[in-house]
C-alpha cells in the first residue's frame, strides 16, 4: 500500500544538482525486533538506545538525468558489491520520492567502526542514505523538521528494519505498541521518558568474530515464519516493551539487566531452534559473558549484556562504571576479543547534518 502521507509530489521542484552529508549512528536494541512481514514492518516493537561514536557518514552527489544511475565509493573506492541492496532501496521508496528516478547519484561512504566488525551498519547505513535523499525533497517541499524526520524514519525502515530506530536519540522506538503514544510501523518515534542514568549508558562492544556473518539477517526474520514459538516470542517481546517503559521511567538497573539479558538470550535462542537452527554465538561469546556474570557478583557492579545478530557481545553500564569497566576488559575480556579489539560508545542524540549545497 502507497502511503499517501510519505508521497512526494511528482513535479515538485527539486534541485537541479548538489551534494548532501549526513553523519549517522548505530543503534543497539534492548527489546529486539525479530522476524517481519512485507514491507519491512516488524512482528513486535522493539527499542534501541542510539550510538555516538558508531556511524556512518555519506556524502550524496546528485544530477538531474533521464533515468537513474547509482555509483557507490566506500572508503573512496568504488564498490558494486552493495550495488544491489541499494537499487533495492531505491525501487522501494520511488512511489514516495518519484525525484529519485530522475538523478545520477553518487553516494561517498564511510564507518567509524571498522569493516565486518559485526557491527551494525545497515541501521548507520541505510539511515544516513535515506536522510541524504530526503534533503533534496525538504526544501522544495517545505517540510517541517517533524515531518522530514519522521518520513526520513519510514524510509529508511524500507532500507533497513532497524535504521528506522537510528533517526532518533537518546532512544527510539519502533513498532506499533498500545502503551507507546503514536508508535508506529511504519516509522519510528523517539523515546525520552527515561531516568538520567540511562541517557549516561556507556556500550563497550567486545568484538569477538569480525567474520561475515553465516546467516543474514534478513535470512533470520523470514525463519521466524514458521518458527514453533514464533507467537510466544512476539507476546514475550510485547510485555517487555510494556515492562521495559517502567523500567526506564523509575531507574531500576537490576529490573533493566533481567529485561535486557533475557531479550538478548530469547534472540539467539530463536536462532538456534528455527528451522533450519543455526548459532551465532562463538566459545569467546560465551567466555565473556560468564566472565562478566562473575565480575558482576563479585564486585557488585550493575554489568548488563546484550546481543546483535552476531558473536560479539555489547557490554552496557552506566558512565559512573567506566573505569573499573575499561579496567577489567583489559585484565580479563581482551583475551577472548579478535585481535584484542573493543569499541567504546555510548548513547548519542541521533544524526548530524554535516555539509549541504543545491543549485
Ligand atoms: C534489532 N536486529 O532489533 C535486531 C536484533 C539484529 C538483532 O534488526 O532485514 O538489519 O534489514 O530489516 O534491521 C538486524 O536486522 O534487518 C536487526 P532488515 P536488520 O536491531
Amino acid at each position: 500500500m502507497i502511503q499517501k502521507e510519505y508521497t512526494a509530489e511528482a513535479r515538485l521542484a527539486v534541485p537541479e544538482l548538489g551534494a548532501v552529508t549526513w553523519q549517522s549512528p548505530s543503534n543497539i536494541a534492548l527489546v529486539k525486533y525479530w522476524g517481519k512481514k512485507p514491507v519491512q514492518l516488524p512482528a513486535n516493537a522493539s527499542i534501541s538506545f542510539t550510538l555516538k561514536n558508531c556511524y556512518t557518514s555519506t556524502k550524496l552527489s546528485f544530477r538531474k538525468a533521464d533515468e537513474r544511475s547509482v555509483k557507490v565509493f566506500v572508503d573512496g573506492k568504488e564498490q558494486s558489491s552493495f550495488l544491489k541492496k541499494i537499487e533495492t532501496f531505491f525501487k522501494r521508496i520511488e512511489s514516495y520520492c518519484p525525484y529519485v528516478n530522475h538523478y545520477a547519484f553518487e553516494i561517498e561512504t564511510e564507518n567509524t567502526f571498522p569493516h565486518s566488525s559485526g557491527i551494525a551498519s545497515s541501521a548507520s547505513g541505510f539511515s544516513a542514505l535515506a536522510l541524504c535523499v530526503l534533503s533534496i525533497e525538504r526544501k522544495a517541499a517545505r517540510l517541517s523538521d517533524a515531518d522530514f524526520y519522521r518520513k526520513a524514519s519510514f524510509l529508511s525502515r524500507l532500507g533497513s528494519g532497524s535504521a528506522s530506530r537510528s533517526i532518533y536519540g537518546p532512544m527510539a522506538v519502533w513498532g506499533r505498541h498500545s502503551n507507546y503514544t503514536e508508535s508506529s510501523n511504519d516509522f519510528s518515534i523517539p523515546y525520552h521518558d527515561v531516568h538520567d542514568i540511562f541517557k549516561t549508558y556507556q556500550d563497550t562492544i567486545l568484538l569477538v568474530d569480525k567474520g561475515e556473518k553465516k546467516v543474514s539477517s534478513t535470512l533470520g526474520h523470514d525463519l521466524m515464519n514458521d518458527h514453533p514459538f514464533s507467537a510466544n516470542r512476539f507476546q514475550q517481546a510485547r510485555n517487555h516493551m510494556f515492562e521495559l517503559q517502567k523500567i526506564l521511567k523509575s531507574g531500576n538497573i537490576l529490573d533493566f539487566n533481567r529485561l535486557v539479558e533475557k531479550e538478548a538470550l530469547t534472540l539467539h535462542a530463536m536462532m538456534m531452534t528455527s528451522n533450519p537452527y543455526f548459532m551465532l554465538f562463538k566459545p569467546n561469546t560465551l567466555n565473556i559473558i560468564q566472565k562478566i556474570w562473575e565480575k558482576r557478583e563479585s564486585d557488585n557492579i550493575p554489568f548488563t549484556i546484550t546481543l546483535d545478530a552476531g558473536a560479539n557481545v555489547h557490554l552496557l553500564y552506566p558512565a559512573e562504571y567506566k573505569q573499573p569497566a575499561l579496567d577489567f576488559i583489559k585484565d580479563e575480556l581482551i583475551v577472548y576479543c579478535e585481535n584484542e579489539q573493543y569499541i567504546c560508545d555510548e548513547v548519542g542524540n541521533g544524526p548530524l547534518l554535516k555539509t549541504q549545497h543545491y543549485a
